[in-house]
């Protein structure tokens, strides 16, 4: 049993994809612990890609990521990081294998619909930062 951080990212609000994306997850077996709809500030967005804030990607994917709500999100089950990032697919859409959240609806690179933990480690980093009150 594992724990992972989860984003449904600005473009996926706007698109109403949030039922969707979340029955995926639900419908893998993994269970929801925790689910906000909110808007994050630059700062925040910073200290959530903190090692991607020199890259030049950064600056348009940070304007991304304050430019709406989002939905933030604790799953649990059995291999969670490893089965949301399966569900996700690749970070490139044109890359993501069929069937994948950013195959079937990722517009770009940047704007590709979802976020998930890639180790236990970053999870356990994310989830503090992110679900400050229920981190003892
Ligand atoms: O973990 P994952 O989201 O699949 O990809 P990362 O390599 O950690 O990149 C984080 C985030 O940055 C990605 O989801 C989209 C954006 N991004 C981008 O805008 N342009 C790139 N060339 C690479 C990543
Ligand atoms: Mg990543």
């Amino acid at each position: 049993m594992s724990k992972t951080f989860v984003i449904i990212k600005p473009d996926a609000v706007a698109a109403g994809l949030v039922g969707d994306i979340l029955g995926r997850y639900e419908r893998a077996g993994l269970r929801i612990e925790a689910l906000q709809l909110r808007q994050i500030d630059g700062s925040f967005a910073d200290h959530h890609y903190v090692e991607h804030i020199e890259k030049d990607f950064y600056p348009p994917l940070r304007k991304f990521m304050i430019s709406g709500p989002l939905v933030a999100a604790i799953l649990s089950g059995d291999q969670a990081i490893e089965k949301v990032r399966e569900i996700n697919g690749a970070t490139d859409p044109a890359q993501a294998d069929p069937g994948t959240i950013r195959a079937d609806h990722a517009t770009s690179v940047r704007e590709n619909c979802v976020h998930g933990s890639d180790s236990e480690k970053t999870a356990e980093r994310e989830i503090a930062l992110w679900f400050p009150e229920l981190t003892g």
